[in-house]
Parts: C-alpha cells; structure tokens; sequence
C-alpha cells in the first residue's frame, strides 16, 4: 500500500514535504538498457499487454533511481487499441493507425464504439502487480488528453503542426467535438482502470497541446481534456509542451491538482501565473541532461529555487528522458534533489 504521507501526495495536496519529490517522463524505456534487453522481440504494445513484462518495465527505473514514484508503463493509445482500433507504434516514429479518421463519416464510425466496452483487464492485472510490489512508493497511471491523441489520429501518425486535427476543429466543429468528446471518454475508461487497480496518481498528457491558439485551447480543447478528469478519486498532474501562452487553463478549472510546465518558461514565473492552489511540476530542461555536471547541477539548483514560489513543486524533466541519455545522470539528479531538498526543509 502507497504510503498516504508519500512526498508526491503531499506536495500534490499542496503541502511541502521534508523531501522534495521528484521522478521523470518516459523513466521507464529506451535510455535503461535493462529494458532495452527486457523488450527483444516483443512490440510495444504487446508489451504494454502482457502484465508481468508492462509491470517488470515500471519497476526497473524505481529500483534504479530511487524516484519518488513509478509511471505506469503503457502508451496513450493503448485505451485504442482496447477499443479495437487498428494502432501500431513503429520503431523510431511512434503510433501508427492503419485507418486515419478524418471525415465525418470516420467520425461516427469509430465514435459508434461504446468506450465501456473496453477490456482493460491486462493494464488492471498489471497495475496490481506494481502496486504491491511498490509498497510505500506511489504508481501514478496516466492517459492521453483528447487532443494529443487526435493529433495521431486524425493526421494517421506522428506529425510535426498537427495541421488536420487543428483543421478539423474549424472546417467541421460539430465533428471535431464528437471526436475528442468520445477520446475523452476512452481515456477516462483507462484512468479509471488504473484507479481502481491502485494508482495514487494520474498524469494527464497534452503534449502537443502547445501548437493550439490560446482561444482554440480553451473553445475546442479545454472542455474535453476537463471531462476525461473531472471528480475522479485521486489527484490529476495536467502536462504540455509550450503551453505558456495559456498557462492558467492548464489547471482546467481546478480538476488538476499539479500542472506540468516545459523547460521554457521560468517556474517561479509559471506560479505567479497560476497561483497559490495549485502544485507546479518540472521542469530541468532535457537538454542539459548531456552537459557536464557542474552546469547541469546548477540548472537543477536553479530549477528547485524558483520552484519555491508555487505552494509545493514536484521536480521533474521539462519533457521526457531523451533515449540517448545516460542513465547514472537520472539517478545523480535524483540525490541530489532529495538531498538539497531535505537540507532546505530542515533549515
Ligand atoms: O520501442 C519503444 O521503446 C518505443 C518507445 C515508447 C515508449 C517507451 C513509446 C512509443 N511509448 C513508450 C512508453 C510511454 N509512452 C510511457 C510510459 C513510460 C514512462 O513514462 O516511463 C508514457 C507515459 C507514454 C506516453 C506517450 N506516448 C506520450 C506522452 C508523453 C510524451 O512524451 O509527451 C506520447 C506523445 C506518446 C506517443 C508515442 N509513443 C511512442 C513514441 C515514440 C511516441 C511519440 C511519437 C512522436 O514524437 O510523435
């Protein structure tokens, strides 16, 4: 059982811990070469399928690092493929769909699939695996927000501006919103299967949503990502890249407990913009994960004093762990807050 005073749940309910908790986006994965020899022959999302493999690789970068929490290993369209959406994830480029869904008629096909009828029996068994294999240290589970998710799905894969779901918002409204209102759905069933199966936690991932208008965000995108979170058991962690620009929506009208904020903006600056009752976290900048290790720890540093401006700051990546990066500096970065952390609440 997670220990309900673990420093990642206090500082998610706005009090600052002894310890400054910290873990990373993507910890589990390709810079760990445990995984990497873990993941010969299977495809990723048989990977994410198949319990004891999904819950091992959620295990491996706790063990390793010491983080304050595990992320449920998975991927944001694993709800989809439960839904019985053809998906693949190619090696090197990400989630591939056989059928793009662009038109209207795309629209009402594959929103005619009853988000309840998901089987999401093998993330549950996995999820309970990491749990009690945990103990005190919390699982946050997670899910794609609705527009990260039809940014793969509408363009059919990875694209750079996302131009097709953007379009689409404008071009045909009426199924743009049917669309992201029943990915919304899919990814609150997959939440909501982690829940129940013991997450601590939820991270809910808008990683493109930086491409969107401010008015677009909040007409088009907001309402949606606020439906897959709303009153749900435990504390939501809202996270984008570049979503400066409408920061404060992030909070999405209080159902984030914690919003996530990329390596561009400054966090003391973040929590003047979003004020005093939510918790910010982030955000060293991945970048500096390869610079030596004198200016990396200053940039850490640096990152946790202005981080003392929100009520409570959990310390994470801007974004992901870059593949290439290695592996001793993650565990590094981790003593090193847990260290300068402690020594700040006991001065
Ligand atoms: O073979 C491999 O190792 C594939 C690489 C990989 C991994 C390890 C993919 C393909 N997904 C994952 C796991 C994953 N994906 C996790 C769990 C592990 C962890 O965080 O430790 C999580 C939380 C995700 C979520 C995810 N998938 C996001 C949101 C997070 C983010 O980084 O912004 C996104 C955008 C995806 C899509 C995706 N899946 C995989 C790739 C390479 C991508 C990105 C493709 C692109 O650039 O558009």
């Amino acid at each position: 059982m997670p220990d309900p005073d673990a420093p990642l749940l206090r500082a998610l309910a706005g009090v600052r811990p002894d310890r400054t908790p910290i873990w990373f986006m993507r910890q589990a994965g390709r810079s760990l070469p445990e995984y990497r020899e873990l993941r010969v022959g299977t495809r990723m999302l048989d990977a994410c399928l198949t319990p004891d493999l999904a819950a091992e690789i959620t295990l491996q970068p706790v063990r390793r690092h010491g983080v304050d929490a595990g992320i449920f290993f998975s991927d944001i369209v694993v709800p989809l493929r439960l839904a019985g959406v053809e998906v693949e994830i190619v090696p090197g480029r990400g989630p591939v769909f056989a059928a793009p869904v662009r038109s209207a008629a795309d629209v009402e096909r594959i929103t005619a699939i009853d988000p309840r009828s998901l089987d999401t029996s093998a993330i549950e068994e996995a999820v309970r695996i990491v749990v009690a294999e945990l103990g005190d240290t919390p699982l946050i589970g997670f899910a794609g927000a609705p527009f990260t998710l039809a940014a793969y799905l509408v363009e059919g894969g990875p694209s750079k501006e996302h131009l097709r779901a953007r379009a689409m918002m404008h071009t045909d409204p009426g199924s743009w919103n049917r669309l992201a209102g029943w990915l919304a759905s899919v990814s609150r069933v997959f939440l909501q299967a982690q829940i129940s199966a013991g997450a601590s936690a939820v991270q809910l991932f808008d990683s493109w949503a930086g491409s969107l208008a401010p008015h677009d965000y909040r007409g088009f995108v907001a309402p949606h990502s606020s439906a897959a979170v709303r009153a749900l058991d435990v504390p939501v962690i809202h996270f984008g890249v570049g979503t400066g620009p409408f920061l404060a929506d992030m909070r999405l009208d209080g159902a984030a407990s914690a919003v996530g904020v990329d390596w561009r903006m400054p966090l003391d600056e973040a929590a003047t913009v979003l004020g005093t009752d939510v918790t910010v976290q982030g955000n060293i900048d991945p970048a500096l994960l390869t610079a030596p290790w004198p200016v990396l720890e200053g940039h850490v540093r640096e990152v946790m004093r202005r981080g003392r401006a929100a009520r409570a700051h959990i310390v994470n990546l801007g974004h992901g762990v870059p593949p290439e990066t290695d592996p001793d500096v993650l565990s590094r970065i981790v003593a090193l807050v847990h260290d300068a952390g402690s020594r700040e609440a006991g001065s």
